[in-house]
């Protein structure tokens, strides 16, 4: 059955690449966030476990990446928000990344598999609330007076990503999969160009990324380039 365009649904996954040009690091690149951290250190529900002020102290550390005043969305970001205006069907971006660039650039639809800055989660009742403020162990729970057990609303590895019912859905009526500025080595965000392939032979797939990624043989069309160029040109 020929899907009307008004049905056609645009999946977008977006990495750490997408936001580098607006003056984030990445994670995997020479320069990148794991070179200067260990992550079995600092991202791992273990290392809560184990050292939860070290686990705080790159948080706290990361809250002045995103907050600088020359940290805005970049072409990349603009022009994917450009393509959720224009696109008569709809388009889900789902970033792995925690910083708001998406949102910055305009864009509504957007699903953080990965959690977000400005947003922590107590572990005694589950309660996510709106905050930027520097956490410690002594820290209590606003809504449940639990101490020392606010953590970054972020996914650790070894936890499951968020939403992911969701994703799976989109990703199962999509016409198109892109990837922009992601490595392909975090699963199961770089298995979903195998899903997709797998459950909706129809779609097509593309990346846009500076360099080959890991799953890059999975994808129909390749274009590399820094995503302020290709990610415009793409959506034009
Ligand atoms: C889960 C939070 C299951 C912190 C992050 C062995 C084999 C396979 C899988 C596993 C395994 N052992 C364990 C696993 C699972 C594990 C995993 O995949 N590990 C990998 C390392 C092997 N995954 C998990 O643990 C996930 N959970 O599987 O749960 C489960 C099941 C049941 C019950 C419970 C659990 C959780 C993963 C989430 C971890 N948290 N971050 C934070 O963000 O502060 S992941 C971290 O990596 C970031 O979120 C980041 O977004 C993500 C992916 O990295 P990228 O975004 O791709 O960034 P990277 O630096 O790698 O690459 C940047 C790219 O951009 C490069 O390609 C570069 O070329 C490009 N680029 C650079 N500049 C530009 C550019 N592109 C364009 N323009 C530019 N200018």
């Amino acid at each position: 059955m020929h899907q009307d365009v008004g049905q056609a649904c645009i999946v977008v996954l977006t990495g750490a690449g997408i936001s580098k040009e607006s003056g984030i690091d990445t994670f995997r690149d020479e320069d990148g966030l794991w070179t200067r951290y260990d992550l079995e250190e600092v991202a791992t529900i273990e290392a809560w476990h184990r050292n939860k002020q070290k686990v705080l102290d790159f948080y706290n550390e990361g809250l002045t990446w995103f907050s600088g005043a020359n940290i805005r969305p970049n072409a990349a970001h603009a022009a994917l928000a450009r393509l959720e205006r224009e696109w008569p069907g709809e388009v889900l971006i789902v970033t792995q990344n925690i910083d708001l660039l998406h949102e910055g650039a305009g864009s509504r639809n957007v699903l953080h598999m990965h959690g977000q800055s400005g947003k922590i989660r107590c572990m005694a009742c589950d309660t996510v609330i709106d905050s930027d403020m520097r956490l410690d162990t002594q820290t209590l729970c606003a809504h449940c007076g639990a101490r020392g057990q606010l953590r970054p609303h972020v996914v650790w590895f070894g936890e499951m990503p968020l939403r992911m019912d969701e994703i799976y859905a989109a990703l199962d009526r999509c016409t198109l999969f892109l990837s922009v500025g992601t490595s392909g080595m975090v699963y199961p965000a770089a298995g979903f160009v195998q899903h997709v392939r797998r459950h909706v032979p129809r779609a097509h797939t593309a990346e846009l990324n500076l360099e080959p990624s890991d799953g890059h043989s999975l994808f129909r069309e390749r274009i590399y380039g820094p995503a302020t160029e290709v990610v415009p040109a793409y959506v034009e």
